[in-house]
């Protein structure tokens, strides 16, 4: 111990800091120059870790992992390259407010611009995207400086599980020797090698033990208002002829569940729940005094009435019809946000409430008094005419979606890939008293990582874990598959493959002779193969029900197992153009 080399040592203080101030897992990706970031992490007791070989997957799945618990996870990779790879996952992560911990191993500041080998400036390399960037202090065994150290270690964990949760960028200079072995070798030109003098450890017990917890602990108070603001927004619902609270995106249900139903309840309002809202699914589903509506993306467009008060919730749903219906409603819009952040692009909202959501809602609620209204009752009614219409109706992509949620055994994370999957989900997934929790990648909505999120959300439940998504995505990340045998996640991957990107038939370029060859871009893969590779159970089917089989079989099996159902795209889009029609015709009034 006495002869423990200083890079040793910093590897060490930084990852007890980092569990102390509560870092349960890292996910680290090799190379050279993060060698002591690496063998502190894997060697300390108190991290989970898990190796993933390609950096874009690897950040993904800490992505999802960190989704999934609501804790920031760590990842760590070598200089040049490497770190790029994370940036889709930082983006993410930023715009979905997902708590990361980049550790990115820098050269030491003599080599930067030298010419010397995978030297690049990754100095703000994720620009905004990050809560904060900062370039650790340089391995040195002296007190001063490692109290530095653990303080900056502690503060970002704190900045990253914050206000607005987020990624969080240290860069790491580390200079040769990197393995951990004890210093001491001759050095040229007399520059130090890195050597800890003999006895610094015994000595210096504070520095490198730390703390009994964190060495800072971070205290954040709970945004809240003041008693004449709570009384005019109590006032306004009170008097509201019509309302509604609009949940959408968030990754865990932002207000918790009980306080939303209580809101729901004590308002009379009935509740527009995003599939990814945390709130469309769950014990309150079917409550007394609570209507979750799920439907509403195919409905609205047959409801004339209006809410004039809205309470907002979550980031802009996902939804189109109902962020244009809420858009030509003119109510008075709240968008309850504690972040104080704007995400409502129609820029028809009229108040912004910077408060936790979970306090705003049970404040609320305890207050407010007001009996639902022929409004809420007419949302009630499409709502159940609307199931009933469409149940063995869908169309075959939706009916995908459909089945996944009604088959989904009660407690299952189910992730859903962007695109026409989470847009059917919205459809078609009807609400259901089930403790699903169900995530997407909505931040900034991008098709790559999708496989290695779920993979990273499924690493920490027990239970099941459903993956659907669209083969485009998947074959955009078919190298996060190595994660199903190297972190020993089972899964379902549901693939549905209409061979090419059925999204793009909603666009006007559907009309357009560009549109096969470079917009929906038919691929002809044939993924048996890429299943083999990660010796993956792999199924094919093109009907409904050869999929219920499938799927039932897989969640009663144990590990993971690609179902791809084979669709047409065409066909698709002019089924859900029918059946919109249908709707609108049924339950118009
Ligand atoms: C990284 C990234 N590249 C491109 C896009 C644009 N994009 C959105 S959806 C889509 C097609 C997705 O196809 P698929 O996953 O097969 O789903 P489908 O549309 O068939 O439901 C594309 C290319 C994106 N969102 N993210
Ligand atoms: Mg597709």
């Amino acid at each position: 111990m006495t002869e423990m080399n200083v890079n040793t040592l910093w590897g060490e203080v930084i990852a007890d800091e980092l569990s102390k101030a509560g870092v349960e897992a890292a996910v680290l990706a090799p190379g050279s120059r993060s060698t002591p970031l690496t063998v502190a992490a894997a060697e300390h007791e108190g991290i989970e870790t898990y190796s993933l070989l390609d950096e874009r997957s690897a950040a993904f799945f800490a992505l999802g992992r960190a989704k999934r618990t609501g804790t920031p996870t760590a990842l760590v990779c070598t200089s040049g390259t490497a770190l790029a790879n994370f940036h889709p996952a930082v983006i993410e992560a930023d715009r979905s407010r997902v708590p990361l911990l980049l550790l990115t191993a820098d050269r030491p500041p003599e080599l930067q611009d030298s010419g010397a080998n995978q030297t690049i400036d990754q100095e703000r390399l994720y620009g905004d995207a990050v809560r904060q960037y900062r370039k650790l202090p340089e391995p040195e065994p002296a007190d001063r400086k490692l109290r530095s150290l653990r303080t900056a270690l502690a503060r970002a964990v704190g900045t990253a599980t914050g206000g607005e949760p987020g990624p969080v960028h240290l860069d790491v200079p580390l200079r040769k020797p990197l393995e951990p072995t004890a210093g001491g070798k001759a050095a040229p030109l007399g520059v130090p090698d890195g050597a800890v003098p003999g006895g610094f450890v015994d000595d210096h017990s504070l520095a490198v033990e730390g703390r009994e917890g964190s060495f800072v602990e971070v205290t954040r108070g709970q945004s809240t208002l003041s008693a004449a603001d709570r009384r005019n927004l109590v006032e306004v619902i009170e008097t509201a002829d019509s309302g509604v609270v609009v949940c959408g995106p968030t990754d865990r249900s932002a207000p918790a569940v009980d306080a939303l139903a209580e809101l729901a309840r004590a308002s009379g309002f009935p509740v527009f729940a995003d599939p990814l809202s945390g709130i469309r699914f769950g014990g309150h589903v079917d409550s007394d005094g609570v209507t979750v509506c799920g439907g509403y993306d195919s409905y609205l467009a047959a409801i004339e009435a209006t809410p004039d008060v809205v309470v907002r919730f979550g980031a802009s749903p996902t939804s189109k019809p109902l962020r244009n219906y809420l858009a030509r409603s003119g109510a008075r819009q709240f968008v309850v946000d504690p972040a104080g952040g704007w995400r409502e692009a129609t820029f028809t909202a009229t108040d912004l409430v910077v408060a936790d959501e979970t306090w705003v809602a049970s404040d609320l609620a305890a207050r407010v008094e007001r009996e639902p209204g022929p409004y809420a009752d007419r949302l009630r009614e499409a709502e159940a005419a609307y199931w009933q219409l469409v149940a063995g109706a869908e169309p075959e992509e939706g009916a995908v979606l459909t089945d996944a949620v009604e088959a989904a055994p009660d407690s299952t994370t189910l992730f859903v890939s962007n695109s026409m999957p989470v847009r059917d989900l919205d459809r078609f997934g009807r609400p259901r008293p089930a403790d699903l929790t169900v995530l997407g990648n909505r931040g900034a909505s991008g098709i790559d990582g999708i496989t290695s999120t779920a993979l990273g959300a499924g690493s920490v439940s027990d239970d099941p874990l459903v993956l659907v998504t669209g083969d485009l995505a998947y074959y955009h990340d078919m190298n996060g598959l190595l994660a199903v045998g190297r972190c020993d996640v089972d899964a379902t991957v549901v693939c549905i493959n209409n061979d090419g990107g059925g999204i793009f038939h909603l666009l006007p370029i559907e009309a357009h002779g560009t549109f096969e060859e470079w917009f929906r871009t038919p691929h002809g893969l044939d993924f048996e193969h890429s299943a083999e590779l990660y010796d993956l159970e792999f199924a094919r089917t093109g009907d409904r029900e050869g999929f219920r089989e499938l799927y039932a079989d897989s969640l009663a099996s144990d590990g993971t197992q690609v179902i791809e159902v084979r669709t047409d795209s065409d066909r698709n889009h002019a089924d859900r153009t029918a059946l919109q029609e249908r709707v609108v015709e049924e339950l118009s009034q």
